[in-house]
């Protein structure tokens, strides 16, 4: 079978909860101390594979991490119990669920040696998040074991890299040698820069990427300081399309240049900040929706229900889709228990280029399997979890025995302990 794009999504965690963790995210900032719900957050990502497959696209799952994460506090010479409470809410974050920051990905046309190339995220910016890349990283080996994907650990700290958020890729088609765009911070204010040049060098050269066709593109500071911890949240790209944010990059006319040199058929579709500000652009994550294309070839845009529910933003959609732009068609998703944390459609997937046959299939999902999945999450997910429950031993014991449950139907026990 030929070369097509996967989506792969983080299947939301039974711990799932609004600890505050990651300064810069507003929404997460914003929704400390909240009560979450990881039954119905989890429904919700599975309700968006199943809108994805019946879209016509090919659908992945990773999975969550054992959390709390024992092995970290033990590297830190304690246990869950004795722990401190930030450190028992960083062990027990359910932020693995955002698939775009796993890991980088360079599929097998644009690298030298024709392998697709995935390089796990170290993420050591957040503490909660820095210990998740060697669970990551034992999924990615099952997933992608076949020798027609190299994957790669992670670039060392302190180069701080947040994978595929930072990342666009433009090629004619999924399946052609694209242009990989690296996005990197510098300063963000009064906000920390996550993802370093150096690591995205690092990335690039082992992925043995042509440096001709690879481009390091500074985010704004502007952008940064507004809240887009993430390239993702003010820019995606696929295929032949960039859409962004006029204030996504520092030096846009040079970024713009270098991509039209490059690849004279890219058309770029960029929102002005007269029709929708920066903050309303973070607040309703427009640009951090999935853009795809589904076998009927209409490019079409994923985007949260925050979108529709933004009159800047909704009305330039239905301008855009009036004017036959570039963005066919717009679908609206409700990933409302992801978003409170700054997470939205396109943060909850990890984008492969690759032919199917060659993942294990466990890693892959249709509509049967979905169902056995929310099974699972129906009967032993949390209901809720707030600010008082996370050092409450039933309730661990309660993550602990769903995430066994998860793995026992997946017939991927093996995981268990990462
Ligand atoms: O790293 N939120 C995540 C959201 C990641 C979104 N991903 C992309 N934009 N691709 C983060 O800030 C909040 C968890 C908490 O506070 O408990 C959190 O980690």
């Amino acid at each position: 079978m030929a070369s097509l794009e996967i989506n792969f999504d983080g299947l939301i965690g039974p711990s799932h909860n609004y600890a505050g963790l990651s300064p810069g995210n507003l929404a997460a900032t914003r929704n400390a101390g909240a009560v979450s719900q990881p039954r119905a957050a989890a429904l919700q990502g599975i309700a968006k594979m199943r809108a994805n497959i019946r879209l016509g696209l090919r659908q992945g799952i990773l999975l969550p991490h054992a959390r709390p994460d024992r092995r970290w506090l033990a590297s830190l010479s304690t246990d869950f119990d004795a722990a401190a409470p930030h450190l028992q809410a960083q062990a027990l974050s359910a932020s693995a669920m955002w698939a775009a920051n796993a890991a980088t990905v360079s599929p097998a046309p644009d690298t030298a040696d024709g392998r697709c190339h995935l390089s796990v995220a170290n993420l050591v910016t957040m503490p909660h998040r820095s210990h998740e890349w060697p669970g990551t990283l034992a999924q990615l080996r099952l997933a992608f074991a076949s020798d027609a994907f190299a994957v790669h650990g992670p670039v060392p700290a302190p180069f701080g890299d947040e994978g595929a958020a930072n990342h666009m890729r433009l090629c004619p088609r999924h399946g052609e040698a694209g242009v990989e765009v690296f996005v990197y911070g510098v300063s963000g204010g009064p906000f920390p820069a996550r993802q370093h040049r150096d690591a995205s060098e690092a990335v690039a050269r082992a992925h043995g990427l042509d440096p001709v066709r690879t481009l390091f593109v500074q985010q704004s500071v502007e952008a940064i300081a507004a809240g887009a911890f993430h390239n993702d949240v003010v820019a995606v790209a696929n295929e032949r399309v960039l859409f962004a944010h006029e204030h996504a990059f520092a030096d846009k006319a040079g970024f713009y240049a270098d991509l039209t040199r490059l690849m004279p058929e890219v058309e770029i579709v960029e929102v002005p900040a007269d029709r929708v500000t920066l903050g309303d652009a973070i607040t309703s994550y427009l640009f951090n929706a999935q853009f795809v294309t589904p076998p009927d070839g209409l490019p079409t845009l994923i985007v949260p229900t925050e979108a529709r529910d933004n009159a800047a933003v909704w009305g330039w959609l239905q301008d855009h889709l009036a004017g036959n732009g570039a963005i066919r068609r717009v679908e609206v998703v409700d990933v409302r228990q992801s978003m409170a944390n700054g997470g939205g459609p396109a943060c909850l997937r990890l984008r492969v280029v690759a032919d199917p046959s060659t993942i294990d299939p466990r890693f892959l999902v249709d509509e049967g399997k979905l169902d056995r999945l929310a099974a699972v999450v129906e009967a032993h997910w949390p209901e809720a979890i707030g600010a008082d429950n996370i050092g409450d031993p039933a309730l661990i014991g309660r993550i602990e025995a769903a995430r066994r449950a998860l793995l026992e139907t997946l017939g991927l026990v093996e995981l268990l302990d990462s």
